[in-house]
């Protein structure tokens, strides 16, 4: 990975993650890639940096065209229901179809590719509890090379809670999740939870505050000296997990963000059981993506979708009683929220005022049994909060 950069390239690097506006920001970062040198070593870094490059640009254009009257953005899609879940994958992957099939919208459909050109948000319902859903433009044509939406459409999947990989099983569905997860990376979104995740937020004062949180392959005072190296002279910086000098730095320099997948391998009813199994256990050995099978043909293969998805999300699903009657729709929050973070989602009051709760379900031992603000929920509990 990025050892080696020349001093200047490093301090330029520094000046393009210190800069405030996105004209200074693009060009700094115009004239790191010029300093870094081109050999084997650095060829990936100089590929995601000019892919930032070419996305800070087009940030910028954007920007331009909204200022002289363009109207809002049509690639802006606002958050609605308890998760956002794109669906992301080659021309004619069947994404619109499954879209549609899960959401009851209207996502265009046809037999050639590129046949949606924005994003189409749509509600898909699980067990009551309302997941919004996007189909997206193709990010890769039918051979495999980016579109021009790809980029578009990756900045929307990078704001999402999770990013539907969807491939057709009867074309070759391994390599085009190779193709995807590549492209992905090079525009800094990350599907795997590596072994090191390098969390930097500046500071005003203070000077560097390293918080390690697992187990450091080189010393605190080289991860210091790397990060003055690279401007930062104020910040708290966790690293989290296990790492060595040369995954920090990488993090440093790309600031990658971390996103839950699931590869879909669509149009199912076109291939033989037998070889969808075999595929799933390639893609889940090789890319080490949870996978799953469907067709738009077969309602049970949807529905199994659907707790797939709702799994992935890793979330739980609360339903709150007052006065004795539970409430029809559930509350989502990720796994491991304790009750006092559901008092605070309901209402700040609720949180301040709290007494105590009583629960039923999974989460506890007795059904009904009282319980503390730091209680553990479960999915499917039943709560009752009590406040003063
Ligand atoms: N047999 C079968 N055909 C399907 C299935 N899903 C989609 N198709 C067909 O695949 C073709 C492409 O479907 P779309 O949903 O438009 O694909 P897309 O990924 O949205 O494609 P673009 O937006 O045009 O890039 C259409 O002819 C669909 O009818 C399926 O489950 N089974
Ligand atoms: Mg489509």
């Amino acid at each position: 990975m990025p050892t080696n950069l020349p001093a200047e390239a490093r301090a330029k690097l520094a000046e393009y993650s210190a800069a405030r506006t996105l004209e200074e920001k693009i060009e700094k970062l115009e004239e790191a890639i010029g300093l870094i040198p081109d050999h084997k070593g650095t060829e990936k870094l100089r590929r995601q940096l000019r892919r930032r490059l070419a996305e800070l640009r087009r940030e910028l254009e954007e920007r331009r065209q909204r200022r002289s009257g363009g109207g809002r953005d049509e690639f802006s899609v606002e958050k609605e229901g308890w998760a956002q879940i794109v669906l992301l994958g080659a021309a004619n992957s069947g994404k619109s179809s499954l879209f549609n099939a899960l959401t009851g919208a209207k996502s265009p459909v046809a037999d050639y590719p590129l046949t949606t050109t924005r994003p189409f948000p749509g509600m898909m319902l699980f067990q009551d509890a309302e997941l919004q859903l996007v189909d997206l433009p193709s990010v890769l044509t039918e051979d495999l090379r980016p579109t021009s939406l790809a980029t578009r459409s990756i900045a929307v999947a990078r704001n999402s809670d999770l990013i539907l990989l969807v491939a057709d099983a009867s074309r070759d569905p391994v390599t085009e999740l190779k193709s995807l997860t590549e492209l992905l990376s090079d525009h800094g979104v990350s599907l795997r939870q590596r072994s090191c995740e390098v969390r930097i937020q500046r500071t005003d004062t203070g000077g560097l505050r390293l918080v390690v949180m697992g187990n450091l392959r080189c010393s605190y005072q080289e991860v210091v000296e790397l990060l003055k190296s690279y401007g930062y002279r104020s910040a708290i910086v966790k690293v989290i997990g296990d790492a060595d000098l040369d995954e920090i730095e990488e993090q440093v320099i790309l600031q990658p963000v971390y996103r839950k997948a699931l590869a879909v391998l669509t149009k199912a009813d076109l291939v033989e059981r037998s070889r969808i199994d075999r595929l799933a256990e390639e893609i889940r050995s090789h890319l080490r993506i949870p996978v799953v099978a469907a067709s738009v043909n077969d309602t049970l293969s949807l529905e199994a979708l659907k707790a797939e998805v709702f799994a992935s999300l890793e979330m739980i699903r609360v339903y709150t009683q007052k006065d004795g009657v539970v409430s029809k729709r559930p509350i989502l929050m990720p796994k491991g929220s304790t009750v006092l973070e559901l008092a605070e989602l309901i209402h700040k009051d609720l949180a301040r005022n709290f007494r105590y709760a009583r629960v039923w379900g999974r989460s506890v031992k007795v059904q009904g049994q009282r319980v503390g603000p730091d209680h553990q929920l479960q999915d499917g509990d039943v709560i009752e909060i009590r406040s003063d």
